[in-house]
């Protein structure tokens, strides 16, 4: 079946070969047996793939074949995402994308795919001595908290999962309840949970909002939980954007197998764990992963400066006619706001920074890999507050002005709010949403502060700041941050 005609690119320039891509399904067989499966992943987008499973398959190639560790995946939200690579056996190319150049290579970890809602495959897994870790990449709306982090009761789907007693939830805790209950009751022993989501001390949030949904089904579950589980936290980086049909052809050119399931990803990598294994684990510090008893330094760094300075180019770029990072990373005046952001970050942040914002300075400006604004956009209502509302938080604790780049994040968010349709993209900001029409700047200030940090110190403060961004920003010819005109 014929599926498209594409013209490629490479190095930036066009090569002019129109590439047409059969879909033959041939090619996937693997050479050796695949690895037993041990880890068991909730999420089966690009970005574990381009991460987690990168990383076990590395871990894998230096291990003899009795220690290597092979992952049966689920689908999230999508079960669409297991058919294609289903019928490749789990296997996929990496597309490794520099500013230069592709580099293809396949990844064979993935030795099983499932469809989320096949509840009986994920307890069978659960209930395997030999599975030793169940890892998560379900986005930081999947934890389904409430405004204090615990989880969130009003959240339909978590009431779904509550009125069948988490059996064949739909929820990741639900999930994760259902199957850690299939392993109790199987007497497989402890296990180790790993959250690979962008949230500060995720395996804490995910122990929280498990052992809540645990403990409203049955408290001795709960208590088997917290005493047998240990839920790993976890910061991970990989810039990943989603893959496209040029993608799909560039993979084709570079491989002569035609993949529906590439994934295209940085060169840059970063993973920095901590928390017990007490199943083991594949070798994952063999090939670069570190193992740290105080997340809290690493976690900060990565979401204060890297995820912050994605949120802000996301609003920021998209009002000023960017659609990727890049495109927006090169605009003067998203430039100067994303540089002052960093140095409102760098004040509070306890580990150096010069080489990380180096090394992002040249991620954020890789034109090759086109990194929509529109995918970093969503969700914002879980976003800012971990990316941009923390950073003020802890400005305000260290006595310093709490920071105006920051409060431009805000404004720029509620601009998106107002000029948007939220209601499928971010449940939780619908309501604001639709509070914030018509609302004048001081009042749409205070109620997205509300929503994104009602605890934060120094508010009244703040939210001047978010309301003068508003206006600068909404005047016909807006002001830039610096007073300069854009
Ligand atoms: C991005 C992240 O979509 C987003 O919100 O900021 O996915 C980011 O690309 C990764 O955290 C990079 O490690």
């Amino acid at each position: 079946m014929t599926t498209g005609a594409h013209w490629i690119e490479a190095s930036g320039e066009a090569i002019g070969q129109e590439v047409f891509i059969v879909h033959d399904e041939t090619g996937w067989e693997r050479t050796e047996a695949p690895a037993t499966v041990r880890i068991v992943h909730l999420g089966l987008g690009a970005f574990a793939r381009a991460h987690l499973l990168w990383y076990t398959q590395r871990a894998n190639e230096l291990s003899d074949p009795a220690d290597r560790w092979g992952v049966a995946a689920f689908t999230g939200r999508s079960a669409a995402a297991a058919a294609p690579l289903r019928a490749q056996d789990g296997r996929y190319t990496l597309l490794v994308r520099s500013a230069r150049l592709d580099e293809a290579e396949v990844v064979d970890a993935l030795v099983s795919v499932h469809d989320g809602a096949d509840g009986d495959a994920w307890r069978g897994y659960l209930r395997r001595t030999e599975v030793g870790v169940v890892s998560l990449t379900v986005t930081e709306a999947g934890y389904r908290r409430d405004a204090d982090g615990g989880l969130d009761l009003s959240d339909a789907d978590v009431v779904g999962d509550l009125e069948r007693d988490a059996v064949d939830s739909t929820t990741a805790p639900g999930r994760l309840v259902d199957g850690l209950r299939a392993r109790r009751d199987a007497g497989a022993g402890q296990i180790a949970v790993v959250s690979c989501d962008n949230l500060p001390d995720n395996g804490a949030v995910l122990r929280r909002v498990t052992l809540e949904m645990a403990s409203a089904v049955d408290e001795s579950l709960a208590d088997w939980i917290a005493q047998n589980v240990s839920f790993v936290s976890t910061m991970v980086d990989r810039i990943t954007p989603a893959t496209t049909d040029t993608d799909r052809a560039i993979t084709f050119v570079l491989t002569g197998r035609s993949d529906r399931a590439p994934v295209v990803t940085e060169p840059f990598s970063e993973w920095v764990l901590q928390g017990d294994f007490p199943a083991g684990r594949p070798a994952w510090y063999r090939v670069g992963a570190q193992f740290v008893d105080d997340l809290e330094p690493y976690e900060r760094r990565k979401l204060w400066l890297l995820n912050a300075g994605h949120t802000l180019l996301a609003y920021r770029g998209a009002q000023r006619g960017c659609t990727t990072v890049a495109e927006a990373f090169a605009d003067p005046v998203c430039r100067a706001e994303v540089e002052e952001l960093w140095s409102e970050a760098a004040e509070v942040l306890p580990l150096p920074t010069e080489t990380a914002l180096a090394a992002l300075r040249e991620r954020f400006s890789n034109p090759r890999i086109e990194h929509r604004l529109a995918q970093i956009g969503r969700d914002g209502s879980q976003k800012l507050p971990v990316r941009i509302l923390a950073v003020a938080q802890a400005r305000a604790a260290a006595g310093l002005p709490v920071g105006k780049a920051g409060a431009g994040v805000v404004a720029d968010w509620i601009l998106h709010l107002q000029d948007h349709d939220v209601t499928t993209s971010d449940p939780h900001a619908v309501a604001l949403a639709e509070r914030l029409r018509g609302q004048g700047s001081a009042t749409a200030a205070r109620s997205a502060l509300d929503v994104l940090a009602p605890g934060l110190a120094r508010k009244d403060v703040y939210a001047r700041h978010v309301a003068e961004q508003l206006v600068l920003r909404t005047r016909p010819h807006h002001r830039t941050l610096s007073g300069a005109r854009p």
